[in-house]
């Protein structure tokens, strides 16, 4: 059944098996599941355990990366068939996505990267640990297009970054020209409006959604 393809997803990303979470993925796809059901109901949930684990001091680093490795060996089937999924939504607006700096996490990211040019928008990809500098260099290079800022962050302390990123652009006089979503685990609403920024959103889709209603 689905919910037992969903749960290999998982259990592939839980026990590091990277050849194992390729053929589930491959099998979920054969199977008809979207990209989208795969990622939030199977392989998402898989990590967020890894995390559990780790923080209870069950498994170490070596661990995750290998999880990470599983994960990533997913996207990249997955990847394609998102941006496949492309609507006719296009010209909706132009995304600037970037990790924080000191934050090299980056499977969230890209997730959230290749959702929003699926639904349309022009995607400036920055990478991970990217200064404030450079996000307002961006910022000001794009002024006077739609423009929405799409920041990760997945530690508390590069998420502290996010709040110079929003007084940085209202210094620079650039703050009115961008909207602003943050996202990544530690992010919350009161995080948003505590440091002024627009909006935040819990994965992918849920990015996508919020970002097409900010534009
Ligand atoms: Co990493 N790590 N890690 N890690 N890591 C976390 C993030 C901890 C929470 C684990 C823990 O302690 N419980 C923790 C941070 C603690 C904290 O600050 N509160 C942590 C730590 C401490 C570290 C190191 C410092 C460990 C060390 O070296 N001692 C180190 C830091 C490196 C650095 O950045 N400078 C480190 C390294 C690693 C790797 C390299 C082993 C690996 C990353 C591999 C990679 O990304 N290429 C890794 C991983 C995988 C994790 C966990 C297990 C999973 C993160 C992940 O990929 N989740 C994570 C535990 C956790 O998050 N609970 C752990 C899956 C994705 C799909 O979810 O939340 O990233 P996501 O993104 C979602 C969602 O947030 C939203 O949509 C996405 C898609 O659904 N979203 C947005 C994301 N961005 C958005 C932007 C928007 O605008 C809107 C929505």
């Amino acid at each position: 059944s689905n919910q037992e393809m969903l749960d290999t997803l998982t259990d592939t990303v839980v026990t590091q098996n990277i050849n194992g979470c390729a053929e589930a993925t491959q099998a979920a796809l054969d199977a008809g599941l979207s990209a989208v059901e795969i990622i939030n109901n199977g392989l998402s949930p898989g990590m967020k355990t890894v995390g559990d684990k780790f923080e209870a001091a069950e498994i170490y680093l070596p661990q995750i990366m290998m999880s990470a490795k599983a994960m990533n060996a997913a996207m990249e089937l997955l990847l394609p068939v998102l941006e496949q999924e492309k609507g006719d939504t296009e010209g909706v607006g132009t995304a600037i996505t970037y990790v924080q700096e000191g934050d090299i996490h980056d499977i969230g990211h890209r997730l959230v990267t290749t959702m929003l040019e699926a639904n349309g928008f022009k995607i400036v990809d920055m990478g991970v640990d990217v200064p404030n500098e450079k996000v307002a260099e961006e910022v000001e290079k794009n002024k006077g297009k739609k423009l929405l800022l799409v920041g990760s962050a997945l530690m508390t302390t590069s998420m502290l970054g996010q709040k110079d990123t929003v007084s940085m652009l209202a210094e620079e006089g650039l703050r009115d020209s961008v909207k602003i979503m943050f996202g990544g685990a530690p992010v919350s609403d009161a995080w948003i409006a505590e440091i002024g920024a627009d909006a935040t959103a819990e994965n992918a889709a849920d990015a996508a959604r919020v970002a097409l209603s900010l534009m």
